[in-house]
């Protein structure tokens, strides 16, 4: 082997040729024609001889981009119960050309779509297959920590936020198995949802490493037909980040604003959507990524907002740009143009620093045209706006931070995120709201760095300013972003039916893991 290359010797030693891997379409390729470290044949790495497997690393076969979107696997209820397991453990994921070896929900890329009605329930035996915790439980609660710890929340929902309902102060310990039993109320919205871990400590190395999934409350639009007979599908955006050895094993892989390698819909690395000539489709856009806004445009085609945060709009919102912040949901009508390919792409967005940028999928329009009409009228939507005669009490909610003065370069443990001055303690209750009470709250952003993601659990809000401006629309959301330097957003919200202990935080996860996030108790006098 003297006279070869060390890449040419690594290659033989792996039992493949050079131009199996040149074929093979993936970085990986690349990576194995690098020169290797000298001496690395001397330190017993010959595999062939040893007779071991070459291990994962060289056996991504998945073609880097390219391939046609695929979707999640569907699970539906069944005489109004969805009833179904979910097992928590690492797997192999190949994306973009790269293995990697990630936390994940039942092997795969995204857990599988969930859908079902109102009024029907939702039984999860969920399996923590993660192996033990290695570390212990720190003293400051704001330092990420014990990420094989878990739990789920069905984000969005209305729903109760105890016992073994929608409870996020749940913990699911490795080698455990858990029943989660979550009840959907009859006249429960019909949208988006999505469901992913809360444990404080780990959600967000969990989040980052695709433990999110769909859910689908089915039943909107049934009766526009421009909407019901439109091909669907569901779209889970996210942020691919791994470290060195394609794992997620640090809270520093995650931390940087820098730390994105690429973006993704449902695990794929720039997919292809087919679309023919005039056909119209619904994507059910998902903001499962954990930590930057994307500001999504489809090249030469507008896009028709029908519903956020999986609450139907009375009115279609045609947009050349759409912005999703992480946690939020948008259903979008889109309309097939011109036979062509058409990037779908994050463009450029100022969130304070750079939101992350590039493909996100290609669509190819072509075939023969499929004459088919966007809504001239959206129904009447779900909730009636909260009126000023039906406000009982008011409060503000300061969402700050503090950056190292290394600024871009510090170290994550240099940052605090703060809400109301204070870091999360899951023993101390932080708002306290009567059952049957009407609120405007006023979410104010102190921090002059960056934009924040306000999410609340259980009761979605209508947004009536952003910055001190009245909105002409009053969306209803459950997560809305409250821009910096002195920003806010008010909103009123209803806390009609479920008493309990439930969760406010910034969703950019990297934030709420440490510290960024309050309990709030509703209680029955
Ligand atoms: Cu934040």
């Amino acid at each position: 082997m003297k006279d070869m290359t060390g890449a040419d010797a690594q290659l033989v030693s792996t039992g493949l040729s050079r131009r199996h891997l040149l074929n093979s379409g993936t970085a990986l390729g690349a990576y194995f024609l690098l020169p290797r470290p000298a001496g690395a044949q001397q330190q017993g790495h010959d595999h062939s001889k040893m007779g071991l497997d070459p291990g994962p690393i060289i056996q991504a076969a998945a073609a880097a981009m390219d391939m046609p979107l695929a979707e999640p696997e569907v699970r539906r209820s069944v005489n109004g119960v969805l009833n179904t397991t979910l097992s928590c453990r690492y797997a192999y994921r190949d994306i973009g050309g790269q293995r990697l070896y990630l936390r994940s929900y039942e092997g795969t890329s995204h857990g599988p779509t969930l859908r079902m009605k109102p009024g029907e329930t939702l039984k999860i035996r969920l399996s923590n297959d993660f192996p033990p915790n290695r570390d212990v439980l720190p003293k400051d609660m704001a330092l990420p920590h014990q990420f094989n710890n878990t739990n789920l929340h069905f984000h969005g929902s209305h729903t109760s936020p105890s016992g073994i309902s929608d409870n996020v102060m749940r913990s699911m310990v490795p080698g455990k198995k858990y029943d989660i039993e979550i009840t959907l109320p009859k006249d429960h919205t019909r949208g988006t949802y999505w469901y992913h871990p809360h444990h404080h400590g780990g959600a967000d190395v969990q989040m980052a490493s695709g433990m999110t999934g769909a859910i689908v409350v089915e039943g909107d639009f049934a009766d526009v037909p421009e909407i019901a007979n439109a091909k669907e599908r569901i779209m889970l955006l996210s942020q691919v980040v791994f470290d060195g050895f394609g794992m997620i094993e640090n809270f520093a892989t995650l931390f940087p604003e820098t730390a994105t390698r690429f973006l993704a819909i449902n695990g794929q690395r720039r997919p292809t959507i087919q679309m023919r000539p005039g056909e119209v489709q619904r994507w059910r856009l998902v903001g499962s990524q954990y930590q930057d806004d994307f500001n999504i445009e489809l090249e030469k085609h507008n896009l028709y907002a029908i519903a956020y945060d999986g609450i139907q709009l009375g009115a279609m919102q045609e947009l050349k740009t759409l912005l999703v912040a992480p946690g939020q949901r948008a259903d979008i009508l889109v309309q097939a143009g011109a036979p062509g390919t058409y990037e779908l792409r994050a463009l450029p967005f100022d969130q304070g620093h750079p939101s992350p940028v590039g493909p996100l999928a290609r669509v190819v329009v072509a075939g023969d045209p499929m004459p088919m009409k966007l809504p001239a009228a959206l129904p009447k939507p779900p909730f009636e706006n909260i009126k000023d005669s039906e406000i009982t009490g008011r409060r503000t909610v300061t969402f700050s931070a503090t950056n190292p003065e290394a600024d871009a370069a510090g170290h994550w443990q240099e940052f605090t995120f703060l809400v109301d001055g204070k870091a999360f303690d899951p023993s101390r209750i932080d708002q306290r709201v009567k059952l049957g009470a009407v609120e405007e709250w006023t979410i104010r952003n102190t921090h002059f760095h960056d934009d924040h993601a306000f999410h609340i659990h259980t009761n979605p809000f209508q947004v009536t300013r952003v910055n001190g401006k009245p909105q002409a629309d009053l969306q209803w959301r459950d997560t809305v972003i409250v821009p910096r330097n002195g920003g806010s957003v008010v909103f009123r919200s209803r806390f009609l039916d479920y008493t309990g202990v439930f969760m406010l935080h910034c969703h950019m996860m990297n934030h709420e893991e440490m510290g960024m996030m309050q309990t709030v108790e509703v209680y029955k006098e």
